[in-house]
């Protein structure tokens, strides 16, 4: 399969890595809830996603954020991981219950605080600060108003926007307000497996305006505290029709997780198969989302397969699982060449509206060890890292504009309702020692960012 794009045989040594321009930015990213741990410390305030790991049957094993990878207090040790790889950027996100406990007024001043010491460091090595203000993790006080079904929250989430942006705009590289708002909106909303749990099915897309709205409204708060590179990170995916007749559900799906988030922003338009799903008067808020951006984040991972419904199915669609390609831990097929084919449906789909694309995530998980050698081996990484990068470079070569690439992760992390099995790092953690452990795609990736091949 690897030898589509990259010349690879399942865990061998990778041949040659594709050659990228200079100023090419290399990254690593995180989020907050993913990581920090320490849930109730430094006045931090619930939310949702405490109160859906506390709720039994919702994570794998019961397992919880409390601790995660300990991040909060070990966040020099990460840095000094982070140096030593030899990155241009770092992605993390800020945990809005850290700054406004309750979702709404004056600033937790712990929380700036914390942030402002994190940003410090990273700065202080060396390393661009790139900031999502959102990654899921909602004030659980916000929820209990209607959460993302509430207009209102995105006002609440444009005052958190301005609060970050005066604080950090000195320092901060690049802005990203929402992280892969889909996913809130379907697993969060729509089907449920995510915090906050709900299962409205379509009457769930409100939530995706009000989540468009907030974007749109958060960039307007950035740039007005100073913020000069703002964009997005949303996570797309190819949808792949089962057989040629599957084309009509394949435009469903597609409108659904990809062009309710991308068109709205882009070109200021939704897909006619929603609207009568949106809310009311959603067509005044267009101008507002569709703020000019600096860059276009995309967080890409698999293609989607789907066929028309089957009899009974409340939706106009069946998903179809992918087959016939190695899988990850995280039960993902592994295509590379649907990235090349993402890419450059984007430059077609939106052209001279698509600003230039940082991929914002890109990664893998596999059931990672430390070795008797002390080593964690972990080549299926490093296969699906270069053929990925292979792929991108083709698309940049036919024409996209893509200026970076952010690794997902750079450490093991909490993969939400699958608690913490899949390992996404490319540092292993013991999460019972909370040792840090470089695995072999952490040297790999070292080498490719410091240009040592
Ligand atoms: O871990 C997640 C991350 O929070 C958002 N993007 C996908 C990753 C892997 O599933």
């Amino acid at each position: 399969m690897f030898t589509q794009t990259g010349g690879l045989t399942k865990g061998s040594a990778p041949v040659q890595n594709p050659i990228f321009p200079p100023g090419f930015l290399w990254g690593v990213s995180t989020s907050a809830f993913q990581i920090e741990g320490a849930t109730s410390e430094g006045g931090r305030g619930p939310s949702i996603w405490d109160t859906f790991t506390a709720t039994e049957g919702k994570i794998a094993r019961g397992e919880q954020a409390k601790v995660a990878a300990d991040h909060y207090h070990r966040y020099p040790e990460d840095i000094a991981l982070m140096a030593e790889l030899g990155v241009g950027a770092y992605r993390m996100s800020i945990a809005w219950p850290r700054i406004q406990p309750d979702g709404r007024g004056k600033p937790n001043p712990e929380g700036l605080g914390f942030y402002d010491k994190l940003i410090d460091a990273v700065c202080e090595a060396g390393i661009a600060p790139a900031v999502t203000l959102y990654h899921w993790d909602t004030p659980q006080a916000i929820e209990d108003e209607g959460g993302w079904l509430a207009r209102d929250t995105a006002q609440r989430f444009a005052e958190y926007a301005r609060i970050l942006g005066e604080r950090f705009a000195d320092r901060v590289k690049l802005w990203i307000p929402l992280n892969e708002p889909m996913v809130m909106s379907i697993f969060g909303y729509a089907i449920g497996e995510y915090a906050p749990g709900k299962t409205l099915l379509l009457d769930a897309i409100p939530t995706a305006h009000h989540q468009n709205l907030a974007h749109g409204l958060a960039v307007q708060a950035l740039r007005a505290a100073g913020a000069t590179d703002v964009g997005t990170a949303n996570n797309h995916s190819p949808i792949w029709p089962a057989e040629p007749d599957d084309e009509e559900a394949a435009e469903w799906l597609d409108a659904l997780l990809n062009r309710l988030f991308a068109d709205p922003v882009l070109l200021g338009s939704y897909p006619e198969q929603l609207h009568a799903h949106l809310p009311a008067g959603f067509a005044d808020d267009l101008p507002t989302i569709a703020q000019p951006l600096d860059f276009y984040g995309v967080n890409y991972y698999e293609p989607q397969g789907v066929a028309k419904p089957s009899p009974g199915n409340p939706l106009p669609f069946d998903l179809r699982p992918i087959e016939g390609y190695p899988m990850t831990t995280n039960d993902s097929p592994i295509v590379p060449h649907a990235l090349r084919e993402l890419l450059l449906d984007f430059h077609r789909r939106y052209r001279d509206k698509l600003p230039p694309i940082q991929i914002t995530e890109n990664g893998c998980s596999f059931a990672d060890v430390v070795a008797e050698d002390g080593g964690v081996h972990d080549p299926e990484r490093i296969d699906f890292l270069h053929s990925h990068l292979v792929a991108l470079r083709e698309a940049m070569d036919a024409g996209v504009d893509v200026r970076g690439y952010f690794c997902w992760s750079l450490l093991d992390n909490f993969e939400w309702s699958k608690g913490y099995a899949p390992r996404f790092g490319l540092v292993h953690v013991d999460y019972e020692t909370l040792r840090r452990t470089p695995k072999d795609s952490f040297h790999w990736y070292r080498k490719l960012v410091r240009d040592e091949q």
